[in-house]
């Protein structure tokens, strides 16, 4: 599938057309109890003149009987009771996502972000979902890995007739498992993923005491191909993505996750890229405890410190956070923590550059040729802290910065903050970790 600059001159007056209709969201206005009470940074859509969805208006008028997941610089949909049935509003539509402080993408997504928010609910629920469509072209939305009737698949042309631009259906099924599984589009699929159509799909055990954490993190792995210099992912790519991202951020501009010691965490983790990520954490052993088939027998667990996530599949690991720190939690394939600028590089790693300067200076007096690379890559991490100007709208190759220099990771990372002294009840970012005296490696 190609798309050509008329197609996109379509999608632009789309989203143009879009922006008058679609939600205009601000953190503030989704805080949920999950949500850390920050404001965040969700989109740029902030026109406060703008009217907001009906999604965005409801919440809910019962107490929750569970512990709400945090998602990742995201948000968790609310819903209405209606009969005794939960019901959810979910607006497909382009929308604006900033991806770091520096870099916005135009993207397809749900309620005004990408990806979607997240939807809760609890295992014997009846739930229903009213799926809208404001895209420039037909959608579905399949619920990944829930059991449900086969025409609440949401498989565009087996199951259902394709949504069209404009149209409203209704989803509904009652939750006959718990776990942890995804939402998506089954229609022109290769696209909208490719645009950010997706969304995580929470379902907690109907005994409270059941499979319970302290601390519930959930997000979803996602690339984009998104030029230097550009606004719009190439929906067309199959192998050449350069975003690497968690929910569609990428580090510094992921959040991290803050618990306490002593806390039992999950952390759940959706794949809708088109390639595997073993995901590592450091500091703690953890194990696998559900995927998007269901829980995983206790004597099946094993320990583990990375998890390899195939295409299409979700892993949720735990652990008791034990040691306090500043744990890095990342993608383990090197070029999936790296920002766009990494894929055009030559390797110039042992190559004297000394006299091609020169030769370049010939060539070209009016240019300046800067050698680099040869002792590395770590040197960009340099110029882009001196200021070395990118192309409009990317990211530097390396980014983020922490106590003690760069951190020379972009992409698919973040931090587990473990505190022994986090306030009850706050689970706001700590800052960094300040090592007792002699636990930190030194310089002979
Ligand atoms: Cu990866």
């Amino acid at each position: 599938m190609r798309h050509d600059r008329r197609d996109f001159l379509g999608l632009g007056a789309a989203l143009i057309a879009s922006a008058a209709l679609s939600p205009n969201l601000k953190a503030s206005e989704h805080d949920h109890a999950g949500h850390e009470g920050k404001k965040r940074q969700l989109t740029l859509v902030n026109d406060p003149k703008r009217v907001l969805s009906p999604a965005t208006l409801i919440t809910p008028k019962e107490g929750k009987s569970y512990n709400p997941v945090v998602t990742l610089n995201g948000w968790n949909l609310p819903y209405e009771m209606k009969e005794g049935v939960k019901e959810f509003h979910i607006i497909a539509e382009p929308v604006v996502r900033e991806f770091a402080p520096g870099m916005v993408v135009n993207c397809w997504g749900y309620n005004g972000t990408s990806p979607g928010p997240t939807i809760e609910a609890v295992e014997g629920d009846r739930v229903r979902l009213i799926v809208s469509n404001k895209l420039p072209e037909h959608t579905t939305i399949h619920w990944h890995g829930l059991i449900l009737p086969n025409g609440m698949d949401g498989v565009g042309g087996l199951t259902q007739r394709a949504i069209a631009p404009g149209e409203t259906y209704v989803y509904e099924f009652t939750l006959r498992q718990s776990g942890t599984f995804m939402y998506h589009p089954h229609a022109d699929e290769m696209v909208q993923m490719a645009m950010g159509c997706m969304g995580m799909f929470i379902v907690h055990p109907k005994k409270p005491q059941s499979h319970k954490v302290d601390r519930d993190f959930c997000f979803l792995l996602a690339s984009y191909d998104v030029a230097p210099g550009t606004y719009t992912p190439n929906p067309s790519t199959m192998t050449e993505f350069n975003i690497w991202s968690f929910n569609s951020r990428v580090f510094p501009g992921i959040d991290s996750m803050n618990v306490r010691v002593g806390d039992r965490v999950r952390i759940r983790v959706g794949n809708l890229t088109m390639t595997n990520h073993p995901i590592h954490m450091h500091g703690h052993p953890f194990e696998v405890t559900c995927t998007d088939g269901g829980w995983v027998p206790k004597n099946a667990r094993w320990p583990e410190v990375t998890i390899d996530i195939g295409v299409g599949q979700v892993r949720a690991f735990e652990f008791v956070a034990t040691e306090e720190g500043d744990w890095s939690l990342h993608c383990h394939k090197s070029h999936h923590t790296m920002g766009p600028m990494g894929h055009s590089v030559p390797n110039m790693i042992g190559v004297k550059q000394d006299d091609l300067t020169e030769k370049i200076s010939d060539l070209m007096p009016n240019y300046m040729y800067m050698p680099m690379g040869k002792n590395g890559m770590a040197e960009m991490q340099d110029m882009a802290e001196m200021g070395m100007k990118l192309p409009e709208n990317t990211l530097p190759m390396m980014t983020g910065k922490g106590p003690f220099g760069p951190i020379e990771m972009g992409g698919m990372f973040t931090l587990v903050k473990v505190r022994k002294n986090q306030p009850k009840d706050d689970y706001s970012d700590p800052g960094w970790y300040s090592h007792p005296k002699g636990s930190i490696a030194r310089k002979l």
